[in-house]
């Protein structure tokens, strides 16, 4: 069967299943408190730098544009990266908003992905409309700082450089000068740039026993089934940035692509598993209603024994121990050197990244997460399902809904647009890709046109299955 056909059955199924889901409410939140008990601070920390001068450093020289044109006659190939600066009001757990920074209307911004030698050109434009500058430091490049200085409202940068080093870099918005830079990445502005090595990526090895016991080996192609997962932290008071609350690290929320919980069951999984869209399948689940739209959330589905890649970045303030519950992680890969194998935890301190493969060997739930409990707790958890753990497959066979069974729920129902990255040389294609993320109804918008499933318009105009 067509897998976008297969697909769209496979939701009838689901809304047939789910007759009751159309009309109901949404909870916003099935776990409720998440914003830490703040205590008075007995120095009033913005205070005092303010007394020692303050944090304002002040460009020593006027922005120096780097040489486009030097570059783009190389003969290289020249990879163009156009952002906006834009401040915008997006949603938080418990059905509040925030006040966010944003580039190009989403948290995290754009994925960049180049191959190793590429001239990156990167546009910054910052609407006439906007309340404040921006710059973007890119952390694939080498050039001058100067580079990334702030843009006023009204106008544009751009500058070009070659990402020389392959692995996953970090991009963030440097501030007004730097003032104000830790509010605007807190807030929002930041996201990744991936460079693939000009060689591609290596095979996989994974040790295994097999028969009796003896050491055996698996290897598995470069080609892999990708995920970008960015961890990052929100200190609010009120929906509004707190500095003094960055400074004490005091977590309001933690963030994985933006999202506390986003990669958690919805009442379409309960009525998947249960049969009842009020009974959760699992204890976080704050994100769950269509009325949610982009922001309902979703689950990350893979195959067994499918060779999987995650291309993980610390944009925060906190350290991110990256675990996967019920798994090891096969190797852990920084810049382009391996750096360990077969290991259960991996530390990045901020700014810090890491190329994660791992197979996932049975069907099953598998849960992401930073594994520090503050974090755990206040939103840096998410969910991997591996295969068929729901035993769903027969069900849709025997139904004549799907002819044959699929390796993933992913055929059915897409895999979060958020956590996709653009293609790269060893990339296996998701079956289909569904708009989830913390994204502007424009931004939105534009993937539904762009022919990425609305799941949340899909379900309900399926007729039922007969
Ligand atoms: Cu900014």
């Amino acid at each position: 069967m067509n897998k976008r056909i297969s697909m769209l059955f496979t939701i009838a199924a689901v809304a047939v299943m789910g007759a009751t889901l159309f009309g109901s409410t949404y909870t916003q939140t099935q776990i409720s408190g998440q914003s830490l008990d703040m205590s008075k601070m007995d120095i009033d920390v913005m205070d005092q730098i303010r007394q020692m001068g303050g944090l304002q450093l002040v460009m020593p020289q006027a922005f120096a544009e780097t040489d486009c044109g030097a570059l783009e006659s190389t003969g290289r190939t020249v990879v163009e990266f156009n952002l906006t600066g834009e401040s915008v009001e997006l949603p938080i757990m418990g059905g509040k908003t925030f006040n966010a920074m944003t580039f190009s209307g989403q948290i995290p911004g754009p994925t960049l992905r180049v191959t190793q030698g590429d001239v990156v050109k990167m546009t910054l434009s910052i609407p006439d409309w906007e309340v404040t500058g921006h710059g973007n430091d890119m952390h694939a490049s080498q050039i001058t700082a100067l580079a990334f200085d702030s843009v006023n409202p009204g106008e544009s940068i751009q500058y070009c450089y070659i990402a020389e080093a392959a692995g996953v870099f970090k991009y963030h918005c440097s501030g007004v000068h730097l003032v104000g830079m830790d509010q605007h990445v807190l807030s929002g502005m930041y996201g990744i740039a991936i460079v693939d090595p000009a060689n591609g990526y290596k095979k996989l090895m994974v040790e295994k026993t097999s028969g009796s016991g003896q050491l055996d080996r698996q290897f598995y192609s470069a080609d892999a089934l990708e995920f970008t997962l960015q961890f990052n932290q929100l200190y609010l008071t009120d929906g509004n940035y707190d500095a003094g609350k960055m400074f004490k690290h005091e977590t309001t929320a933690t963030v994985v692509n933006g999202m506390q919980f986003g990669y958690t069951p919805n009442m379409l999984h309960n009525l998947l598993i249960t049969g009842d869209a009020g009974k959760n399948v699992f204890v976080v689940q704050p994100w769950t209603g269509l009325e949610l739209e982009q922001y309902q959330s979703q689950l990350l589905y893979v195959e067994n024994d499918q060779h999987v890649r995650l291309f993980i970045e610390n944009n925060g303030n906190e350290p991110v121990f990256f675990h996967i519950v019920g798994e090891i992680l096969d190797r852990v890969t920084q810049g382009n050197r391996v750096q360990s194998a077969a290991t259960e935890t991996w530390l990045l301190g901020g700014s810090q990244n890491m190329i994660v493969d791992i197979v996932f060997d049975e069907p099953g739930v598998y849960a992401l997460v930073n594994h520090d409990y503050a974090a755990i707790y206040t939103g840096g958890l998410g969910l991997f399902v591996a295969g068929d753990p729901f035993g769903l497959n027969p069900r849709l066979v025997n139904a004549g809904i799907l002819e044959a069974p699929v390796p993933s729920y992913a055929y059915a129902l897409g895999n979060p647009s958020d956590a996709v990255p653009p293609m790269g040389m060893n990339s296996i294609a998701h079956p289909a890709v569904n708009i989830h993320g913390l994204y502007t109804d424009e931004v939105a918008s534009d993937m539904k046109n762009a022919g990425l499933i609305p799941l949340w318009e899909v379900i309900p105009t399926l007729p039922p299955v007969p």
